[in-house]
């Protein structure tokens, strides 16, 4: 039984890691509700990974948000295939790495699912640092969640310098009729636009959105590596893109703001 289980997961790990070559530009939610507008990866990228002169990337993802509106189900839906109804706080962290072929090269995603509860938000926050992406995760069927999303894009900011990728991302869509998702969908794109976020809406219980949102952040976050990579050996003209232009930048004094969020509860 234990052997055909194990199987089973293999063949499950195989096809997923079939899927995750990536040799096409994947599109976003939508075309009007991204600051992230390149639709290719280029030639002169393309050409440089054919080289393979490139060194192993790891991008860092933060899956932040209110407790219990589904970060971990998203987590557990793509890296594991699974959901489940029950729900379990997360307790501080968990992280999983991904691995892609992006081009030819293999490209990780390390994506660290924190705890929503106010209890364990200063261990959570102290994992913040270094993000390449942030990922701020709402319930559609709970306003407030979307509510607080902008709060907990300015104490992920505070952590990093950028530049990062943002996603604002609305779970349990099939809990939503039509109509219903509509309204909510204009108030989520409202957001994202004032947070300068690509949107996008899924479900963990059918799996619907969740690998075309993950294969994305991954496209992207290997593009802006890859440029700036090329940019360091000067082999990239000037020509970056719009990712490039659109991602957050700090002024030298905001940088020197940069702190750990300091928390009341935690011990010095
Ligand atoms: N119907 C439906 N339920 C979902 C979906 N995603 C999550 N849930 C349920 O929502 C509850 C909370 O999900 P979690 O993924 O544990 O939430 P969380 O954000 O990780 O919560 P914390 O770790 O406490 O911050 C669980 O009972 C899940 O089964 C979804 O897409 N559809
Ligand atoms: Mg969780």
């Amino acid at each position: 039984m234990l052997e055909t289980r194990s199987a089973t997961y293999k063949m499950m790990k195989e096809e997923a890691n079939d899927e995750r070559q990536i040799t096409d530009w994947p599109p976003p939610f939508s075309s009007e509700t991204t600051p992230y507008n390149e639709n290719d990866f280029g030639t002169l990228i393309r050409r440089t990974c054919e080289n393979k002169s490139l060194t192993l990337r790891i991008s860092k993802v933060i899956v932040i948000g209110d407790v219990a509106v589904g970060k971990t189900s998203l987590v557990n839906r793509f890296c594991h295939r699974l959901f489940d109804n029950n729900y379990k706080a997360t307790i501080g962290v968990d992280f999983e790495v991904e691995r892609f072929d992006i081009l030819g090269v293999p490209f990780h995603l390390q994506i660290w699912d924190t705890a929503g509860q106010e209890r364990f938000k200063c261990i959570a926050a102290s994992y913040y640092r270094g993000a390449n992406v942030i990922m701020i995760v709402f319930d559609l069927g709970n306003l407030m969640s979307l509510m607080h999303c902008q709060q907990w894009l300015n104490e992920a900011s505070r952590s990093n310098i950028g530049p990062y990728h943002i996603f604002l991302v609305g779970t349990k869509k099939d809990l939503l009729t039509h109509p219903v998702y509509e309204i909510i969908e204009k108030r989520a794109i409202e957001a994202a636009r004032r947070m300068r976020a690509e949107y996008w809406a899924v479900s963990s219980r059918t799996g619907n959105g969740v690998f075309e949102l993950f294969t994305r952040v991954a496209a992207l976050s290997f593009h802006t590596m890859v440029l700036r990579e090329m940019q360091s050996l000067k082999l990239e003209p000037i020509n970056i893109g719009s990712a490039m232009i659109s991602l957050k930048k700090h002024s030298k004094t905001e940088m020197k703001r940069q702190r750990m969020p300091k928390c009341s509860k935690c011990p010095t």
